[in-house]
């Protein structure tokens, strides 16, 4: 009598999906000064004044320009950030923020 013995293995596979990506972007207005959005783009992005002025500029011209891309938590705190330092100063100073494709 011949007994059969049948095993199994179960193989384990970790999938890490990559978290979703936000833009952040910013809405051109006719009342925030120029060097104030150059300002807010340097103190909340970190970016340098030759950076800062060329995005500021594109808004301006555009009417928007898509800023940074971050994960969803740090891209709606830093346009809730910006866009507060408008409002502190009375400007319409407005950054949104949209799910990349
Ligand atoms: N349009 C503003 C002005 O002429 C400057 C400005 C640029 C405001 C970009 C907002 O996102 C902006 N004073």
């Amino acid at each position: 009598m011949s007994r059969i013995s049948v095993k199994t293995r179960t193989k384990t596979k970790t999938k890490t999906e990559r978290p979703k990506l936000y833009k952040v972007i910013l809405l051109n207005d006719d009342f925030t000064p120029r060097e104030f959005v150059v300002l807010v783009l340097k103190a909340v992005f970190r970016m340098n004044e030759t950076t800062a002025y060329r995005v500021m500029l594109t808004a301006h011209q555009k009417g928007a320009c898509v800023i940074a891309v971050y994960t969803r938590d740090v891209a709606e705190t830093k346009a809730k950030e910006a866009t507060e330092l408008g409002k502190s100063k009375g400007y319409p100073l407005y950054f949104t923020t949209e799910p990349e494709e």
